[in-house]
């Protein structure tokens, strides 16, 4: 638990020395358009990251107690609705945003009657009804965090419409009570914004409801249970492993990779298992015994399975009871959930932090010694003037003068060049453009509603993939021809007039194929063998299609940023060196018309630009040094950080 402060201190402590980079860049003028988004992006990355930690299981297991006993012992009360029988009945979101008050928002289950995906109401306040959180007043917070756990009940038609009752499906069929009507959950999903002090260091605690829910919101399936950090799933020791249990773990925990990285398994309730009549050593060994049982069942190793009470957990914590706490063995979960979790995560932030600054501050060294590299020209140039005559002067007047006209040449050419990259940039948007994806998704609402009662749902979103797919690619070969033609203007620039400039950004949308393969990969899981598909399924998969337009159309609005992003600071480390470089052309004029006019002297001159060469070298120094200060906040472990 310390370790996530820690963790955020770290970030705190990279995001300062960053912030110091940028100020001093700033001020030494080294800093361009790519530079400055990148900056942006790399602090963004730092004050931004979050650690998200999904609980999910079957009902009753202990999700909701588990989180209490964790989290919120401190309270002294369970915040969560905790209860027998189901409790939690629609996805809870646990965070905290300073921007807004404490409070719980919550999506009507009627939006699902629409299509659109829950992560399409994200941005649409007026879509939540929200509750304020009374912080001092726990009663009655306690009271609000019940809205999760309440239900409506329905005519089946209405249960229907949500796609949450299908009389072809026996297990929904099973659902509709003795008067007619459905129990439906009262909303979709909740975010809970409460400012305790995990939260606040970017923490995500996501609760979910148990049973099939899991199943019928795409949003939990599809985005939040594969993209959090760590998935704790949870049994309970008196049910053991059921058959159910066994689906849940396989369809929405189990990576495919097998590994099972950021996943854990709880045995929870083991407080069952303590038999008062027996020796601490043969509970020990039943609970034992039980745990490698799970760890083959699911086929994890014994050391995933983490054998505790999330009951006695929170009770002893609570009541200040050592002893019970520490029989509840929650403390060996909770110290393995973050002493894996931190350290995975601060790795890739790290590194992408790394990348960040490796490619700020090579740009900014090509530019600083391009302008020592200037001066030095200069100084010589002057330098080789010492004992000559005006004819001399006036031959190398003439010189620049011929370097300025060959250099404004080849400004002229670059005009050119632009105009075609107009042209590419307008093509890679009719691949990529929002609207390009918008057709997609129509067209296979379509097909999906006319296939209906036909040949089944499937082919269309299958083409969709593929399409998606081959949107990216295509924008792919069109980023190929930007880049490779900024390439040969780069190399032009530097041949022609030995400006030494670092390559131009790349852009790559690997990352957004990856997404939309990952996508494609849960879908298949749920939808893709003929076995799992009953007919009845289709207006599911006709809901879940929403979530999977919604996912790819999230994708692709994050390429277009990075492209968008990408066009308009292409071009920038180029002109900032073209600048450089006429303001040299200029400077040499200026300084050799002063010295054949005989205002400055020729020694003058020459230590005036040797002063100059003297600051900047001193100016490169200091670069080292802040990009130094960066590294090694960004390289000190986290107990080191305790010690500084
Ligand atoms: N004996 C015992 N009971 C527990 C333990 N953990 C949870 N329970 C009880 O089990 C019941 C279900 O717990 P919940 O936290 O509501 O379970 P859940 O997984 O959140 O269930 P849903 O919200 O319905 O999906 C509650 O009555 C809890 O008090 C435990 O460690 N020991
Ligand atoms: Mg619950």
């Amino acid at each position: 638990m310390q370790d996530l402060q820690h963790y955020g201190a770290w970030r705190e402590r990279v995001a300062a020395a960053l912030e110091q980079y940028r100020m001093w860049v700033q001020a030494a003028e080294l800093l361009d358009g790519a530079a400055e988004q990148r900056l942006s992006h790399a602090l963004a990355r730092v004050r931004d990251d979050r650690l998200s930690v999904a609980f999910v299981a079957e009902f009753s297991r202990g999700k909701s107690e588990l989180i209490n006993a964790i989290f919120f012992a401190d309270y002294g009360q369970r915040i969560l609705p905790s209860s027998p029988g189901r409790t939690t009945m629609c996805p809870t979101e646990l965070a905290y945003d300073a921007a807004l008050p404490p409070c719980i928002r919550l999506l009507p289950i009627e939006t699902r009657a629409r299509h659109l995906a829950t992560g399409d109401y994200r941005d649409d306040p007026a879509a939540w009804t929200v509750l304020p959180l009374e912080l001092d007043a726990p009663e009655r917070m306690i009271e609000t965090f019940t809205q999760v756990s309440l239900t409506r009940r329905v005519p089946k038609e209405e249960a229907e419409s949500y796609g949450l009752y299908d009389a072809a499906d026996p297990d929904l069929a099973a659902t509709i009570g003795a008067d007619g009507l459905v129990e439906i959950p009262r909303w979709r999903h909740a975010l809970i914004n409460f400012p305790h002090p995990l939260l606040k260091q970017g923490l995500v605690i996501l609760d979910t409801p148990g049973l099939n829910a899991i199943g019928t919101e795409p949003e939990l399936t599809l985005n939040l249970i594969p993209n959090a950090h760590a998935v704790l799933f949870i049994l309970a020791a008196e049910t053991g492993v059921t058959r159910s249990d066994i689906d849940v773990w396989r369809t929405h925990i189990a990576t495919s990779s097998g590994s099972n990285a950021g996943r854990m398994v709880v045995l929870n309730k083991i407080d069952a298992m303590w038999d008062e009549l027996k020796s601490s050593q043969d509970n020990d060994a039943a609970i034992a015994r039980q745990q490698h049982s799970v760890a083959q069942l699911l086929g994890v190793g014994a050391e995933q399975v983490f054998p505790v009470s999330a009951q006695k957990a929170l009770v002893g914590k609570i009541n200040g009871d050592m002893a019970l706490f520490e029989k509840s063995r929650l403390g060996l979960l909770e110290s393995a959930l973050f002493n894996e979790l931190i350290p995975a995560r601060q790795d890739i932030l790290r590194g992408q932090l790394r990348q960040d600054l490796d490619a700020l501050v090579t740009g900014q060294q090509a530019l600083l010694g391009t302008r020592i590299r200037d001066l030095v020209e200069q100084m010589q140039e002057l330098q080789s003037l010492r004992g000559k005559n005006q004819g001399v002067i006036a031959h190398m007047m003439r010189r620049v003068e011929m370097e300025k006209k060959e250099f404004d040449a080849s400004l002229f050419k670059l005009q050119g060049t632009r105009a075609v990259f107009t042209t590419l940039s307008t093509e890679l948007y009719s691949s990529i453009g929002m609207d390009v994806v918008q057709r997609q998704v129509d067209t296979v609402r379509t097909a999906m509603q006319a296939a209906r009662f036909g040949t089944g749902t499937r082919p269309p979103v299958r083409a969709f993939f593929e399409e998606a797919r081959a949107s990216l690619d295509a924008s792919a070969v069109k980023i190929g021809e930007i880049n490779a033609m900024m390439d040969s203007m780069y190399r032009r620039f530097s041949a022609e007039h030995g400006l030494s400039m670092a390559v131009p950004m790349r852009l790559s949308l690997e990352r957004y194929r990856d997404e939309i393969d990952a996508i494609e990969t849960i879908y298949i899981k749920q939808f893709g063998t003929a076995t799992l598909l009953i007919t009845s399924r289709g207006t599911l998969l006709e809901r879940f299609f929403d979530t999977i337009a919604s996912r790819v159309t999230h994708s692709f609005r994050a390429a277009n940023a990075d492209v968008e992003a990408w066009l308009k600071v292409i071009m920038a480390p180029l002109e900032a060196q073209i600048r450089q470089h006429r303001e040299q052309l200029r400077g040499r004029q200026v300084s050799i018309q002063r010295i054949a006019d005989a205002t400055d002297t020729l020694e003058q001159k020459i230590a005036a630009f040797d002063a100059a060469r003297q600051d900047l070298e001193k100016v490169k120094g200091r670069l080292a040094g802040l990009s130094g200060a960066v590294t090694r906040a960004l390289d000190a472990d986290l107990p080191q950080l305790e010690a500084a």
